[in-house]
C-alpha cells in the first residue's frame, strides 16, 4: 500500500461487475472506511474514468439497505421478512437440509444457481465448484451471456474470441454489429473514435437508433433477427464483384463453391424486404466492407439473444475469411477476450474437475422457472441456492420463476449483498462482501489487461466473500478435504503459474504493486493472417461438417425470421443500470426513470397511445405496466424496453422478463430473449402516470454522471435526466 498520511491509504483494485471494461480502480481509505472510489489513471483502458454506475459504487458498499447479517424468512415467500440470525444457526439449519435432501433423492436434488454478478477468478467460480461438484449436485449451463456468441463464431472460425480490441485504432472500417459500445463497453469508445480519427468509417448495425449509432458515421438500422440475411446479401455482392480474397479463401477456407451457390439465394433485391434495409444501402455497405481495409466486425453479444442467434454469428464469422481481412492488421473481428485470459490461467488448478462427480445432470440456467416448476423430473429441485446472480429479473418467464420460487417444498438460499427480487423468496439471505472487501484476479473479456483486486476494507458487518461462503458451508457439512479449504491467494498464485509466455512476468508480486498487466500478446499479434483456425479441419468452415452432423445447416442460413402480428420487443442494457443491480439506489432509479416502452409512432397511432399514457405490455408469457414513450429510435414493428431491476408501474416488481420465454437457440444453450412480440394497450391509471419530460431516451449519461465524457471522446453530453 502506498502510504499518503499516517491514516490514509489507497488501494488499487478492479471492478467486478460483469461488463467488457474491467475497469481498474483506487481506492482511498482512512480508519478503515473508504472514502473515494476512481479510475486508476496508470490503467490503459479505464484511463482515470469510471462511469455512470461504479462512480457511485460506494454507496452500494455503504448503502443503509446492505444486507450485514444473516438472515432468515419471518413471512410467507415473496413478503420480504426475515429476521436476523447467527451465522452458526444459518450454517447448521442449511447443513442439516442439505444432509436430509442428499440422503433422502441425491445431491442432484441440490441445484447451485450463479452467474457472472461477481467476475474474478476465484469469487465466480472456484470452490464451488469444487464443493458442489464433489458433492455431485446439480450442474449448471450458464449459457445466458456470449455463449451462444462464441459457439455460433466457433463453428466458423474455431474461436469466439478474435483479434486483440485495441488493433481497432488500425482498422479503417469498422462495424459496430449489434453492440451499443457508448452505454454498455463505454471505455472501449476512445479507442473507437482514435481509429476514426485515423480516417475509419464508423458503421453502427442495430434496429435500435442508440447512443452509438447516433455517434457513428453510418446507422443500418436493420430488422431484429435478420442479420445473418444481411451478411449473406454483402457475401452475395462480394462474390458477384470479385471482391473475394481468392488467395486467402483457397490457403484457409473450406466450402467456397458450397457457399457461392448458397448465397445465389441471397440477391439484395430478394434480401432488402427481410431486413428491412434499402437495396442501395446494402450494395454500398457490401462494397465498402470489402473493399475499405483493414476492416474489423465488433460484436458483443445483442445478436445472440435470437432463435438463430449462433447461425447469425456464424454467418458474420464468414465475411472477413471471404475478404481476408484476417490479413490486415487491425482487420478481422473482435469480440469478448475473455478466451485469452482463461486460455492463459490455469483454470483447471482452480476448479479442479478431478474431484467432481462425473455424469451429473445439468440444467440449463434459462429453464429455472421451467425446471422448477417440473413435477417430473427426476430428482425434483428441492434446494437451490443463488449467488453472484438475480434470475427474478434476468432470466426469462419471470412468472414461472416465481412460481417455483413459491413452492413451500423448496428450500432456497441466496448469497447477495442485498435483498433482490431473487432473496425476497429465499429461506436464508446470507450477506455477501463486495468487491472492495475481497481479494481476486480479474480477467477482462473486453480486453487483454489482467488486474488484481486487493481488498480495501474488511467485510462489513458479518458479511462474506463467496469463497468463504463455501469454505463454511463445507465444514458444516463435515467436509474435511484440503482442496475445499484452500485460501484465495493459494489459488491466484496457481492459476498464475500455468507457465504459458503471455503471463511471463506477471507474478502475484508485480500486480500486487502495480495492479495491472497486458497479458504479453507479441506485438502486432494477428492470430488469423496466416490461417490456423482451430476447427476440425483447421480451416475456417464456410461449410461446416460438424454442424451437418449436428442436424444444424452446414451452410450459413438466414434463419426463418420470426414475424408476428404483434411488436417485436428488443430489451437491452441501459446506462444507469448494471444488469439486475443498482435497481435499488434511489439515484440511479430516479435517473433510469419509470419502467417505459418506445414505439414508433406509427404503432402508437394504430392503438391510440401516445408519449407518456401508461401502458400495459403483453405477450404470451405475461405483462408489465409500462409509460409509453413514442420515439423515432425504433423502427415500425419494433419496441424497445430497458432491462434491469425495475419496479414497474404496479409496483410488483416485475422486470421485462415478465414477457419473455426460456425459447432455447439454436444452438450455444442461449435464450432468445429477443424473439419476444408484444401488444401495447392502455393502463388503467392512464392520466396519473403523464410521464416527466426530461429523460433521454438512451439513459446517457449526463451532469455529474458524464464525468470524464470528454475523455471517453464523447461530445455533446445529453441532458441530465434530473
Ligand atoms: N451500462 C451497462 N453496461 C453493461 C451492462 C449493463 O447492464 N449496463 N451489462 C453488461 C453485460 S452483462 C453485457 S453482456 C454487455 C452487452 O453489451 P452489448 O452486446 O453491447 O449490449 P446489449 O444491449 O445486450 O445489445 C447490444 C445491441 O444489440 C442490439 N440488437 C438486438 N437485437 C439485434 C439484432 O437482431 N441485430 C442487431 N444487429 N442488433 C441487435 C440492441 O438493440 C443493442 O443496442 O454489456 C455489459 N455492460
Ligand atoms: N430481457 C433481458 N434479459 C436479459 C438480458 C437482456 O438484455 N434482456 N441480458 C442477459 C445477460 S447478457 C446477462 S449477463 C444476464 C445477467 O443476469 P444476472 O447475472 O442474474 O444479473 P446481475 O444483475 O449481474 O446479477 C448479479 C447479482 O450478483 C450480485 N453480486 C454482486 N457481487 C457479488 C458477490 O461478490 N457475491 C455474490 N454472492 N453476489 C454478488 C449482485 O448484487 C446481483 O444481485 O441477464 C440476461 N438477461
Ligand atoms: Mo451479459
Amino acid at each position: 500500500m502506498i502510504q499518503l498520511a499516517s491514516s490514509v491509504q489507497t488501494v488499487r483494485g478492479a471492478c467486478g461487475h460483469d461488463c467488457p471494461d474491467t475497469c481498474g480502480w483506487v481506492v482511498e481509505v482512512r480508519d478503515g472506511v473508504a472514502q473515494t472510489l476512481a479510475g486508476d489513471p496508470t490503467h490503459p483502458f479505464t484511463r482515470g474514468t469510471l462511469c455512470a454506475k461504479v462512480n457511485h459504487y460506494l454507496d452500494r458498499v455503504y448503502h443503509p439497505d446492505r444486507v450485514l447479517y444473516p438472515l432468515k424468512r419471518a413471512g410467507t415467500k415473496g413478503e420480504g421478512k426475515f429476521v436476523r440470525v447467527s451465522w452458526d444457526e444459518a450454517l447448521a439449519d442449511i447443513a442439516s437440509r442439505w444432509r436430509a435432501i442428499v440422503d433422502e433423492t441425491g445431491a442432484e436434488a441440490i441445484l447451485p444457481y450463479s452467474s457472472a454478478g461477481v467476475q474474478g477468478l476465484v469469487q465466480e467460480a472456484s470452490l464451488d465448484r469444487r464443493l458442489f461438484g464433489s458433492l455431485g449436485c446439480s450442474a449448471l449451463d450458464r449459457n445466458i451471456c456470449g455463449a451462444v456468441a462464441a459457439a455460433g463464431l466457433t463453428s466458423t472460425i474455431g474461436t469466439g474470441t478474435g483479434i486483440d480490441p485495441e488493433e481497432i485504432v488500425h482498422s479503417r472500417y469498422v462495424v459496430l454489429w449489434g453492440t451499443n459500445t457508448i452505454v454498455t463497453n463505454l471505455h472501449y469508445w476512445p479507442f473507437v473514435r482514435e481509429a476514426q480519427r485515423r480516417g475509419a468509417r464508423i458503421v453502427v448495425v442495430d434496429p435500435i437508433r442508440t447512443r452509438t449509432a447516433e455517434a457513428a458515421d453510418w446507422h443500418l438500422q436493420i430488422r431484429p433477427g435478420s442479420d445473418a440475411a444481411l451478411a449473406l446479401a454483402m457475401m452475395h455482392v462480394i462474390i458477384r464483384d470479385g471482391l473475394v480474397d481468392r488467395d486467402y479463401v483457397s490457403q484457409y477456407a473450406i466450402g467456397y463453391d458450397a457457399l457461392v451457390d448458397r448465397v445465389k439465394e441471397y440477391a439484395p433485391e430478394r434480401v432488402s424486404p427481410t431486413v428491412g434495409l434499402p437495396v442501395a444501402d446494402i450494395e454500398r455497405f457490401a462494397r465498402e466492407y470489402a473493399t475499405i481495409q483493414p476492416s474489423l466486425v465488433r460484436p458483443l453479444i445483442g445478436i445472440e439473444h435470437h432463435r438463430h442467434g449462433a447461425m447469425q454469428f456464424r454467418t458474420l464469422a464468414c465475411l472477413p475469411v471471404l475478404i481476408g481481412a484476417w490479413k490486415h492488421r487491425g482487420g478481422g473481428l473482435a469480440r469478448s477476450t475473455h478466451k485469452l485470459h482463461f486460455a492463459v490461467l490455469d483454470m483447471d488448478r482452480v476448479k479442479m474437475p478431478e474431484v467432481q462427480k462425473p455424469g451429473v445432470r445439468v440444467l440449463n440456467m434459462r429453464d429455472l422457472g421451467k425446471d422448477l416448476c417440473d413435477t417430473n423430473l427426476r430428482p425434483p429441485i428441492r434446494s437451490v441456492i443463488v449467488y453472484g446472480a438475480n434470475p427474478m429479473v434476468s432470466m426469462p418467464n419471470q412468472r414461472r420463476i416465481r412460481e417455483g420460487l413459491m413452492r413451500d417444498d423448496l428450500f432456497t438460499v441466496v448469497h447477495d449483498l442485498f435483498v433482490t427480487e431473487t432473496a425476497l423468496y429465499a429461506d436464508y439471505v446470507l450477506p455477501a462482501t463486495s468487491q472492495i472487501e475481497h481479494l481476486d484476479l480479474s480477467p477482462a473479456w473486453g480486453h487483454l489487461y489482467l488486474a488484481l483486486n486487493r481488498p480495501a476494507i474488511a467485510p462489513r458487518g458479518e458479511s462474506v466473500s463467496n469463497t468463504e461462503l463455501f469454505r463454511r458451508l463445507a465444514r458444516a457439512l463435515g467436509r474435511t478435504e484440503d482442496y475445499l479449504f484452500e485460501s484465495d491467494e493459494s489459488m491466484l498464485r496457481a492459476a498464475l503459474a500455468s507457465g504459458h509466455p503471455w503471463l511471463d512476468g506477471i507474478t502475484y508480486e508485480r500486480l500486487w504493486e502495480e495492479g495491472h498487466a497486458r497479458l504479453n500478446r507479441p506485438e502486432g499479434w494477428m492470430p488469423f493472417a496466416n490461417g490456423g483456425f482451430a476447427t476440425p479441419s483447421g480451416r475456417a468452415e464456410l461449410y461446416s461438417d460438424a454442424l451437418r452432423e449436428a442436424g444444424h445447416d452446414p451452410l450459413p442460413w438466414a434463419g426463418d425470421i420470426p414475424s408476428n402480428a404483434g411488436l417485436q420487443l428488443i430489451t437491452g442494457k441501459q446506462l444507469h443500470f448494471l444488469n439486475s443491480g443498482y435497481a435499488n439506489m434511489e439515484r440511479h432509479r430516479r435517473r433510469a426513470g419509470e419502467l417505459f416502452i418506445e414505439i414508433h409512432a406509427d404503432d402508437a397511432a394504430a392503438r391510440d397511445v401516445a408519449s407518456g399514457d401508461a401502458v400495459v405490455v403483453r405477450s404470451e408469457n405475461g405483462e408489465v405496466h409500462a409509460v409509453c414513450r413514442v420515439s423515432d429510435r425504433v423502427r415500425p414493428g419494433v419496441a424497445w424496453m430497458p432491462f434491469g431491476g425495475f419496479a414497474d408501474a404496479a409496483g410488483e416488481r416485475r422486470s421485462v422478463n415478465a414477457l419473455t420465454a426460456e425459447a432455447p437457440t439454436d444452438w450455444g444453450g442461449g435464450s432468445g430473449l429477443y424473439d419476444v412480440f408484444v401488444e401495447v394497450v392502455h393502463g388503467l391509471s392512464h392520466s396519473s402516470r403523464r410521464r416527466r419530460s426530461g429523460h433521454h431516451p438512451d439513459n446517457m449519461a449526463g451532469g455529474h454522471d458524464a464525468q470524464g465524457s470528454h475523455l471517453m471522446g464523447i461530445e455533446n453530453p445529453p441532458d441530465s435526466g434530473d
